[in-house]
């Protein structure tokens, strides 16, 4: 499905509001309203945003995540940033702010990388790219469900980890969602195992929430369980997202995704990466030369508010692992499925 062409603000939101999305952002009246992630599943509630610099701090603080929707965020607190009129040397500053955020998805520095030119430019150029930008993901994330769902086989179970679902695009599907509705709704009875994603519990909180608000059949499990139920010929089909793909193909993803490779390659099961353009950094040229955040280890001593660690004790909290290409079947993309030798097939795709 190909959706029309939009250029301005109010035709985006006209746009989004004929699909049935969840929206982790949007601008309305000079205002950026943000899902608090952080406060689902118990309560849904839009954060009303009226400076650009608080959008580094919601990203900071992962109200908003995921490596499709911190970039969607970011492009708003520059078309606010514009319409503010801020200079443009206050505007790099707040590219280089936001880009500080969080190191390791490519996509923020994509999105800054393309909007800080336009800082001299009028405000309607500005709000035409910001909107094509968006409007460009919701094409993507319809294609990408297109071509995964037919990846998919009637009665499989699906196993997923982490959240790479509408909440960390643009509210469409993103990189699984869009995948799993879409099988569903040609028919396909499908069932999904989400990982909790031990320490931020993103699979618990937000994956699980996601797919029973469409009906899709999802049983929860912890991270550690999931070589158990691979073993065990439970699941047929293993696909997560990427917050960046190395030109080689190795894969930055959610820390614990690299065991649940190992565990695929072990027990034959397909282990497949969605991937969008500003997810792929063919500048690095493998995944040790990516960035791991590390985020405070409090996640990790503490379960929400609850101390359960032994007092002081040192704790460490990696964001996110490297799984090697050799443990990748492919890449599920919007232009179709990229399979070995990703060096050569990632280039040939997404080479600019
Ligand atoms: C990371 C995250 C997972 C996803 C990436 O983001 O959610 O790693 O698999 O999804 P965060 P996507 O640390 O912000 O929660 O491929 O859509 O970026």
């Amino acid at each position: 499905m190909k959706i029309p062409e939009v250029e301005s603000i109010l035709e985006l939101n006209e746009l989004m509001d004929t699909f049935d999305l969840i929206k982790p952002v949007y601008y309305k009246d000079d205002r950026i309203m943000l899902l608090d992630q952080r406060q689902l599943p118990f309560k849904e509630e839009y954060l009303m945003i009226e400076s650009p610099e608080e959008v580094a701090t919601a990203i900071s603080s992962m109200q908003i995540r995921g490596g499709g929707a911190i970039p969607i965020a970011a492009a708003y607190a520059f078309l606010l940033a514009k319409r503010q009129g801020l200079s443009s040397e206050k505007m790099e500053d707040l590219g280089n702010l936001l880009i500080g955020t969080r190191p390791t998805a490519s996509s923020l520095r994509r999105i800054v990388d393309s909007l800080q030119p336009l800082a001299n430019d009028g405000v309607e150029s500005m709000e035409k790219a910001v909107v094509q930008f968006i409007s460009g993901k919701l094409q993507n994330e319809i294609d990408i469900a297109e071509v995964g769902a037919k990846l998919v086989n009637d009665g499989d179970s699906i196993l997923t980890h982490c959240h790479a679902g509408a909440l960390a695009g643009c509210g469409y599907g993103n990189k699984t969602l869009g995948i799993f509705k879409l099988a569903q709704k040609q028919g396909k009875k499908i069932h999904v195992y989400s990982t909790e994603t031990r320490p931020y519990m993103q699979g618990a909180r937000i994956t699980t929430w996601e797919l029973m608000k469409f009906d899709i059949p999802t049983t929860l499990i912890t991270d550690s369980m999931a070589g158990y139920f691979l073993s065990q010929g439970e699941i047929q089909f293993t696909l997560v997202g990427a917050d960046r793909i190395a030109g080689n193909g190795d894969v930055v993803n959610k820390i614990g995704t690299y065991p649940i490779a190992l565990a695929c390659k072990d027990n034959n099961v397909p282990f497949y990466v969605g991937a969008f353009r500003e997810g792929v950094d063919l500048n690095v040229t493998g995944g040790e030369e990516i960035p791991i955040e590390m985020r405070d280890p409090s996640d990790i001593t503490n379960f929400g508010y609850l101390r359960l660690a032994t007092p002081d004790v040192d704790a460490l909290y990696p964001t996110f692992d490297i799984t090697p290409n050799r443990l990748v079947s492919g890449f599920i993309t919007p232009w179709g499925v990229i399979s070995f030798p990703f060096e050569s097939n990632l280039l040939e795709v997404f080479d600019e």
